[in-house]
C-alpha cells in the first residue's frame, strides 16, 4: 500500500493535465500513486496514462460528486491528497499536507485559498466562499475559512468510515464538514490559488444552493447526543 495517493478528477483538462502531473511527480517522487478519474472527451486520459498515471474512466460524465467519490474509493494510499487538475493549486505543497496526516497529528488537512482574496478568484466567488465559511462556523461550529477548497489531505480511515452523498454539486463542503463533526481532527493551512488553465465547470447557482443544503443537513449531527465530534469540531489551524 503506498503511503500517499494523489487523486484527481478530470473533465476535459488536456491543456493542464501534463503540467499538473509533472508538478505532482516533482513534489512526491515515483513511490506515490497518482490516480485520475476521467470523464473527458478530449485527450486528457491518453496524456495522463502516457505519464504513468492510473486512469479510471467514468464516461459519460456523472458529475463532480460521483467522480470524486469514485476517486476517493479507488485510492489505495494511507493518505489521499486531492487537487483540481487545472493548475490552480500548488502541487509543491502536497508533501507538507500529506505529512501532517502521516505524522499522526491530524486526520484531515484543508488547504484554504482564503487567507485573503486571491487575484485569481472573482469577487462574487470570494464573497460567496467567505459567507459559506461563516455559515459553517455559525451553524456547525466548524472553524474553517474555505469549505470549497479542492486541495485536501484525508486519512484513508475517514474515507472508509464516513458516508458522503455523491449526488449534486458542492461535495467538497461535506467532505470537510462531516468528518469534523464526526470527531476527526481537522487542520487548515493557507495556500496560494492561481488562475485556471482552460474553462471552468462551475455552475454558481447550483453550487450555492447545494452548499447551503449540505451545511443545513449536517446541523442535527452537531447536536446529536454522544457525537464524538461535537466537542472538538473546531479546526486546529496550526500554521
Ligand atoms: N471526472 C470528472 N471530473 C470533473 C467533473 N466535473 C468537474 N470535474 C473536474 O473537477 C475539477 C474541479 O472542477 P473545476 O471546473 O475546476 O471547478 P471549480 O474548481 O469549482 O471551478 P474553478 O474555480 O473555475 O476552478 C477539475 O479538475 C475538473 O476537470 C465530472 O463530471 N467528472
Ligand atoms: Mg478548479
Amino acid at each position: 500500500m503506498p503511503k500517499i495517493t494523489v487523486a484527481m478528477i478530470t473533465l476535459n483538462e488536456e491543456r493542464a493535465v501534463e503540467k499538473v502531473i509533472g508538478e505532482i511527480r516533482a513534489a512526491v517522487g515515483v513511490d506515490c500513486e497518482i490516480l485520475v478519474v476521467d470523464s473527458s472527451k478530449d485527450r486528457t486520459p491518453e496524456l495522463a496514462a502516457a505519464l504513468g498515471v492510473r486512469v479510471v474512466r467514468q464516461f459519460p460524465p456523472q458529475g463532480y460528486g460521483r467522480a470524486m467519490i469514485r476517486a476517493l474509493k479507488e485510492a489505495s494510499g494511507e493518505v489521499v491528497v486531492t487537487l483540481d487538475c487545472d493548475d490552480t493549486y500548488p502541487a509543491g505543497r502536497i508533501p507538507e499536507i500529506a505529512g501532517m496526516v502521516l505524522s499522526g497529528n491530524t486526520d484531515l488537512v484543508n488547504a484554504s485559498r482564503l487567507q485573503s482574496r486571491p487575484a485569481a478568484m472573482p469577487f462574487p466567488n470570494y464573497l460567496a466562499n467567505w459567507l459559506f465559511a461563516k455559515v459553517s462556523r455559525l451553524l456547525l461550529g466548524v472553524k474553517t475559512t474555505d469549505v470549497h477548497s479542492g486541495m485536501r489531505a484525508y486519512r484513508r480511515t475517514i474515507l472508509d468510515a464516513v458516508e458522503f452523498d455523491p449526488n449534486g454539486p458542492a461535495l467538497p463542503v461535506e467532505l470537510l464538514l462531516k468528518p469534523a463533526l464526526a470527531g476527526y481532527r481537522v487542520s487548515e493551512v493557507f495556500i496560494p490559488y492561481a488562475e485556471r488553465i482552460g474553462a471552468t465547470t462551475l455552475n454558481r447557482w447550483a453550487s450555492t444552493t447545494w452548499t447551503f443544503r449540505r451545511i443545513l443537513r449536517l446541523v442535527p449531527m452537531r447536536f446529536s447526543r454522544g457525537a464524538p465530534g461535537a466537542a472538538r469540531a473546531g479546526l486546529d489551524r496550526s500554521r
